[in-house]
């Protein structure tokens, strides 16, 4: 199947069935509005405020009296103590806040509005806008260039002289925002975030016209009479930039120099440079009954609905390419990595303030970013990380009293804000964040292969474990564990019914240290560096506690085997060693996959998965369990419940982790590579019977095309970038090794 296109047959009334454009940077939500357009725009630095530090002045002490407070089972009190002494001061991070409004204001003249189309094409990343208005056919085009950093519209009708418009810009409101002409043909909208080392936003519309008129007429842009006219919007922030207000004029001056077909197609050739590495094309086994073939394509909020009662595996296969349509158009080199709304918010006081949530949600965002062959997209995510790290150190010093190493909570902001957020005792003191977002850098390394990127970012993984050689303490059994945690964000009941949530030791956390300690080993030993650090870690490790089989014969959550208060939990946080880690495996580990098995069911029997974000980890959960029936039933429930109109992940609010785990989930179901084996076809649903995926990464930079028919692996191609030996796994169990040279494909047959 070819599904690259959203389309829809009436405007959006809101922002959840807008459509996303962005170029990494600038980002654009596309309403398609007849009368008075509407887009709203982003740009990815416009955070409120600037830089702070906000360590607990008592922190020490407070972690002094919290250990012990733990350690005596005072679990209240505890947790009483934690968010006076040792919550941040204040308690929240920066936030992520639009831009702004670009408004057009559209003269029709009289007449119906008839015809219309609303459409978003993944292969060339453009919004296309089609209706009828008195006999004439308006038109506009959409898209947001990364070769021109800006975003441009094209708007045009069948008739010359027909396309009139006024356009400007605003709808902020807070601190000395401001719109002015700033040419004949341009307006300058420009403000800051609040406070005197904040961020300061300049963003500019130019248009030009093939004939008619164009000049500024009050604070805005107005074109008349034209048979074309082409507008440049831009955005640049202090952020990045000493002189950005001049460069936001230049960029949407030089923008318009070129001919809207150059734009166009040096837009079209950069993004289809990404988006095409991948192909993947499903077919189900009663074609008949899908709602996208043999017949005219439903419209993408018509199917939605209708995929609670019937099959749609097009829609799959479009959500696959939308979540890399998203990677693409929010995350490039250079930008700021995914927040909680990818780059796409509204609200001036988003949901969670849109922040970085790195307790899993900006973790999942990357998931499908090396699978699915954009591993220069998962760049900004060590960018932030440095920055992470930098906060980290003092934050260690200041609040631990560690000298070594770095340690980030649960969320983080642009400036890589490192104290813990919020007063809320099931997440905020959870010291893991920089450890697990460390395990990144080491997967960037494995599907890359790529040594000087390693070691460029190695004192990343160094100093993440480093801060943990320091912060880990003995338990009664003489094993290393962390104090104080939580399990994020769950709460546990006690023997005596009592509740709580911090805790010691909780199985996540050592999960995690188990996976960074041996990526920290492994990168010693590659860039030969370090071995007395490599060492140390050798010594820590097998102190670490492994996962453990509980009561109800699952993987235990906490040190102790203790009972859940909501059972079905939306964080599933003690699964974290089956994925995204592979500690635990149906192969190497089956009793503790089959826990891992029972852990699942027994949340999902009570009411788990109910956030977008939980069912796609779920998803690939049973990915890795191999159960593909239940990875089909998940997505499809993602896609049924947890699906906004445009596509967006639904938390509820719009989340965007959700469209990225679950992207990740349709790649896991075609290939996995864990334990240092490619495995094949590892659990495709029956109902995904034939098809197609080309382009898929798997670890050792190998690229991995495979084809199936009737369920039965047809083909498969592994090409090596670099020397190196592929462990294959057939879908059947078989398994077969090969070294490859640079370059080299291996062409195995099902
Ligand atoms: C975590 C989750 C919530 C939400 C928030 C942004 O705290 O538990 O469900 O996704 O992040």
């Amino acid at each position: 199947m070819k599904e690259h296109l959203l389309s829809y047959t009436h405007p959006a009334e809101n922002f959840s069935e807008a459509l996303p454009l962005g170029n990494g940077r600038i980002g654009a939500m596309v309403y398609g509005r007849t009368d008075r357009e509407r887009i709203s725009l982003n740009e990815d630095s416009v955070w409120s405020g600037g830089p702070r530090s906000r360590v607990n002045p008592d922190a020490q002490e407070g972690l002094r009296e919290v250990r012990e407070l733990l350690k005596k089972g005072k679990i209240s009190q505890a947790e009483q103590t934690a968010m006076a002494k040792m919550a941040g001061v204040p308690e929240g991070s920066r936030h992520y806040m639009p831009l702004g409004d670009l408004s057009l204001l559209m003269d029709h003249g009289d007449g119906a509005i008839t015809q219309y189309r609303r459409t978003l094409d993944l292969e060339t990343a453009t919004a296309r806008i089609t209706y009828a208005a008195g006999g004439v056919t308006f038109r506009r085009e959409i898209l947001a260039s990364h070769p021109a950093q800006v975003l441009l519209l094209r708007l045009s009708a069948s008739e010359p002289g027909r396309v009139s418009f006024s356009c400007g810009l605003g709808g902020r409101d807070d601190y000395y925002d401001n719109c002015r002409p700033c040419a004949e043909n341009g307006i300058l909208y420009t403000g800051g975030t609040g406070s005197a080392d904040g961020i300061f936003f300049a963003a500019a519309v130019y248009a030009v016209s093939k004939g008619g008129s164009v000049r500024t007429v009050g604070g805005e842009v107005r074109v008349e009479g034209a048979e074309e006219a082409l507008v440049a919007v831009s955005a640049r922030t202090s952020f990045y930039l000493e002189d950005y207000r001049q460069q936001a004029m230049a960029d949407a001056q030089d923008a318009l120099k070129q001919s809207w077909e150059d734009l166009y197609g040096a837009h079209v050739a950069d993004y289809q440079s990404l988006y095409h590495r991948v192909g993947l094309s499903l077919q189900g086994p009663d074609q008949g009954g899908d709602t996208n073939v043999g017949k005219e394509v439903l419209p993408t909020d018509e199917r939605l609905k209708a995929v609670k009662d019937r099959d749609d595996i097009g829609l799959m296969e479009l959500y696959y390419n939308f979540g890399r349509y998203l990677m693409i158009s929010g995350s490039r080199p250079g930008t700021q990595p995914l927040n909680l709304q990818g780059i796409w918010n509204e609200d001036m006081w988003p949901a969670w303030g849109s922040r970085f949530t790195v307790n899993i949600n900006t973790e999942m965002n990357y998931w499908p970013a090396e699978s699915g062959n954009l591993s220069e997209c998962h760049l900004p995510l060590f960018d932030l990380l440095q920055r992470v790290c930098e906060n980290g150190r003092k934050t260690a010093r200041e609040m631990y009293g560690i000298e070594r190493g770095f340690v980030c909570h649960h969320n983080t902001d642009i400036w890589g804000d490192t104290a813990p957020q919020d007063k809320w005792i099931p997440a905020t003191i959870w010291p893991m964040s920089g450890a697990w977002l460390a395990l990144h850098v080491f997967e960037h390394y494995e599907y890359t292969q790529d040594l000087d990127f390693l070691k460029a970012h190695y004192p990343l993984i160094k100093e993440a474990a480093a801060f943990f050689t320091d912060f880990l303490m003995e338990d009664d059994k003489g094993r290393l564990v962390t104090n104080p945690s939580v399990s994020p964000e769950n709460t546990y009941r006690l023997p005596d019914g009592a509740e709580g949530k911090m805790c010691i030791g909780p199985s996540m956390d050592s999960q995690i240290l188990t996976c960074l300690f041996r990526d920290a080993i492994r990168a010693t030993e590659l860039l030969g560096t370090d071995a007395d650090f490599a060492d140390m870690l050798r010594e820590l490790l097998p102190r670490l506690p492994q996962p453990e089989i509980g009561k109800y014969g699952q993987i235990k959550e906490w040190a102790e085997d203790y009972d859940e208060v909501e059972i079905g939990h939306r964080h599933i946080s003690q699964l974290f060693a089956l994925y995204p880690a592979d500690l635990i495996t149906p192969g190497e580990t089956p009793e503790l996959a089959a826990a891992a098995r029972a852990t699942l069911e027994r949340r999902l029997s009570h009411g788990g998965g109910h956030t977008g974000w939980s069912r796609a980890w779920i998803a690939n959960m049973w990915a890795r369990l191999g159960d593909a029936e239940k990875v089909y039933e998940n997505l499809r429930t993602l896609l049924s419940a947890s699906t906004l109109p445009n596509l967006f992940d639904n938390h509820p609010p719009f989340q965007i982790d959700g469209n990225f785990g679950g992207a990740a989930a349709i790649a896991e179901a075609l290939l996995q590579c864990t334990v240092g084996q490619i495995r094949l076809l590892p659990a495709l649903p029956a109902k995904w019977e034939s098809g197609e995926v080309t382009g898929l990464r798997a670890k050792g930079a190998f690229t991995v095309d495979i084809a199936w028919e009737k369920g039965r692996l047809r083909k498969a191609r592994i090409t090596a970038d670099v020397p190196g030996t592929a462990k294959v796994v057939l879908p059947g169990g078989k398994a077969l090794t090969r070294e490859l040279a640079a370059g080299e494909c291996w062409e195995i047959t099902g």
